[in-house]
Order: C-alpha cells, then sequence, then structure tokens
C-alpha cells in the first residue's frame, strides 16, 4: 500500500537527535564496550544505520529487547543470524530480573581481559528511541547494588512509554574495583530514514512519536501487515468458542453481528479490568477474523487491500464501542487499536524478516 499517499511528508529527525548522535558518537570512542538495546520485533529497522561502523569497530553485544511482545520461534531464527554473523547477541526483557543478569553474564565475558587491568571501565548504553535502554539500565543498576551495595541514594533513570524522555547521557555507577559505570543516552533516529515501510515499524514500536507519523496511518500499516500475513485467520482457535455463535446462510457464507460475538457473562469494567480488556481483544480479534475470512479480494492488490482495510475499520469500530457519529471516530479506533497491539494483546509479533544470506548489521 502507498502508506505515504494522503499523509503529508513525515519528519522523523526532530532537531535535538543531531546534538545528541554527535555527542553519543564522542563518548563511544571512551566506550569499552557498548550495549546496543533494539526493539525485538524490529531487529534490523530499530538499529541506527548512521551509527553502526562506530558500533561495530568496539566491543559490543546486541539486545534485542522486549522480547515479551516478540515471537519467540522467530526470535529464535534472529538469534542464530546474528551467530552466524559472529555478533553478540541476547534477547532480554528489561523489566526481568533473570534476563538482565544473563546479559550482565555475557557483560562480564567481554570484559574479561579488560577488567583486570583497567581502573575504570565504561559500558555505554544506546538505541534509537523507546527500546528500553533507561528500563535496562534501572534494572542492571539494581542487580548490581544488590551485589555491590553503593552508598547514598540509588540514582534512577526515567522511563517513560513516550519516545524522547531520556534527554542527555547520564553515568550510573554499577561496580567498584574496577569501577564500572553503565552510561544512559537519548535515542536517536537516523536524519532520514531509508524507506517508508522502515519508519512505520518504526512508529508501530514507538521509536517515533505517533503524532509525527498519525495514528490512522500507523493503524493502516499494522492492519496491512496482519492481513498480508493472513494473522486473524490465525486466531480462529483462540476464539472458538466466541465463533460458535456466528451463523452460516444457506450458501454457507457466515452472517454475524458483533451482537452474536459479545461475551455472555460481560462484567462491568470496573467490577474487573482484566476481564472487560480481554473481552475487547476477543471482540477485536473476532472483528479481523471475519472481516478477512469474508474477504474475496487479494490481499497483494493495494486497492483490494486499502477496501478490506476501510471494513476493518468500520468493524474495529463497533468491536470498541465507538459511537457511529463520534468526532475523529477514526482517531480513536486506531489509538485503541495500537495500544492493544503495543501491550502485546494481539500476540507476540517480529515484523523483521531473517535476511537469507549475507549479514546486515
Ligand atoms: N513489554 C516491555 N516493555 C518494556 C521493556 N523494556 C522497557 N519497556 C517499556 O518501554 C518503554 C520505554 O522504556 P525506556 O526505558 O524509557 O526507553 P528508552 O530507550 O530509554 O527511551 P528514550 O529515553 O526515549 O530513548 C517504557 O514504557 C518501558 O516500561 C520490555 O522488556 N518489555
Ligand atoms: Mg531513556
Amino acid at each position: 500500500m502507498g502508506f505515504n499517499a494522503g499523509g503529508g511528508a513525515i519528519n522523523w529527525f526532530p532537531g535535538h537527535m543531531a546534538a545528541a548522535t554527535r555527542a553519543i558518537r564522542e563518548r563511544l570512542k571512551l566506550a569499552d564496550l557498548v550495549l546496543e538495546v533494539r526493539d525485538a520485533r524490529i531487529p534490523l529497522s530499530s538499529a541506527n544505520q548512521d551509527l553502526q561502523p562506530h558500533l561495530s569497530s568496539k566491543r559490543r553485544i546486541l539486545a534485542l529487547n522486549k522480547r515479551d511482545l516478540a515471537n519467540p520461534n522467530i526470535m529464535h531464527k534472529w538469534i542464530h543470524y546474528f551467530d552466524s554473523c559472529k555478533q553478540d547477541c541476547i534477547a532480554i526483557n528489561a523489566h526481568s530480573k533473570s534476563s538482565v543478569k544473563k546479559l550482565l553474564d555475557l557483560v562480564e565475558l567481554k570484559l574479561r581481559e579488560v577488567i583486570s587491568r583497567e581502573p575504570t571501565l565504561l559500558v555505554m548504553v544506546v538505541g534509537v528511541p523507546n527500546v528500553g535502554k533507561s528500563a535496562l539500565i534501572n534494572s542492571i543498576h539494581q542487580i548490581a547494588s544488590s551485589l555491590f551495595p553503593m552508598q547514598g541514594k540509588m540514582k534512577r533513570a526515567t522511563v517513560g512509554p513516550l519516545p524522547g524522555v531520556t534527554q542527555d547521557i547520564a553515568g550510573y555507577k554499577i561496580a567498584h574495583q574496577p569501577s564500572i559505570y553503565v552510561l544512559d543516552s537519548p535515542g536517536v533516529l537516523v536524519p532520514n530514514i531509508p524507506d517508508i515501510e522502515t519508519g512505520l515499524k518504526l512508529a508501530l514500536a514507538g521509536s517515533v512519536k505517533d503524532s509525527v507519523v498519525g495514528e490512522e496511518r500507523i493503524a493502516q500499516y499494522l492492519l496491512a501487515v496482519l492481513n498480508t500475513r493472513g494473522t486473524p485467520l490465525h486466531w480462529t482457535h483462540l476464539n472458538n468458542r466466541r465463533l460458535e455463535g456466528i451463523k452460516f446462510d444457506s450458501e454457507g457464507k457466515r452472517e454475524y453481528s458483533l451482537k452474536d460475538l459479545r461475551p455472555k457473562r460481560r462484567k462491568p469494567p470496573n467490577n474487573s479490568d482484566v476481564l472487560y480488556i480481554e473481552d475487547i481483544v476477543t471482540e477485536v480479534q473476532c472483528a479481523l477474523y471475519l472481516t478477512l475470512s469474508q474477504f474475496t479480494g487479494n490481499v497483494e492488490d493495494e486497492g483490494d487491500l486499502g477496501g478490506l482495510i476501510e471494513q476493518q475499520f468500520e468493524a474495529l469500530q463497533k468491536a470498541f464501542k465507538i459511537p457511529h457519529k463520534a468526532s475523529e471516530a477514526r482517531l480513536m479506533i486506531s489509538k485503541k487499536f495500537l495500544t492493544l497491539f503495543r501491550a502485546g494483546k494481539l500476540g507476540p509479533f517480529i515484523l523483521d524478516d531473517v535476511p537469507d544470506a549475507n549479514c546486515v548489521s
């Protein structure tokens, strides 16, 4: 689909990133080890290509973070791919201590030869915005402080759901003798994202502010990905119970009304928010499953796919119970849909394809 159509030019690169990139390049020269954090859902698209030449000449570990949101089967293929490229790589969840401990074991291994001779070591954490660099640093700091109690109050890096939270490079001491500092850095993108799809993947993963691309365009892209992969058709097993409510007409064609799909046993949201979210997820999945399974066009055809996505916006509007006349209904649908995806409620995903042959960083 022509995701550039109608939405206007996109300025991916906020002004402050140029200065931040220069500062990161300078500090990298002093780093003994680089932890390059990428988003496990986009192991290639979340690489900052302009920094790669500076990173590949250093001791480097790739940390594919947010593994809890990534498809584990495809994750294995990515790990195998980076192994075959002789690039140390580990999939992590920055919020999980056991996961971060494994990363720290790898850090120790990589620093083994310098740890005994240098009095001070610098580990620099870099990556595009919102991949979880600061969350990772807080976990590292927390683990380290239980091993090497520090004097005074522990400094914490600010973590937040939107990109651009960290503005400056900041150091966190995690060990003495030798003194080891971990440096947090602001997330930086390249000035020119090479293709619209890479940009949309970054936007979907939350590395670009939604307002830069527009929620609707990101949601359309997500629907296009789901439909071309046929993902909703795999949701039947989750929804069998609910889909039993779908009626068939005399020709065997499905007739559906989202009313039929509504959970039989709905509790008001304030009784159980968890159940409420699950119900919405199920309705959203049913809406996409039904629209795609009834679709007679070709998902590879731009026009057909566009028509399907339009229908799905309508079905999603019902699933989210957004009143027909609500102003900005499309924006509300898009925001809710993206929230579900980003929270992993539509299942784990990896949006990048593993390259067939040559190693690309
Ligand atoms: N599901 C999940 N969320 C995570 C993980 N790591 C971090 N997050 C969340 O991702 C969001 C961004 O985390 P940050 O640590 O602020 O990301 P950052 O890379 O420092 O972002 P910038 O400072 O903007 O470059 C926060 O909402 C975190 O709670 C993870 O492993 N899994
Ligand atoms: Mg940060």
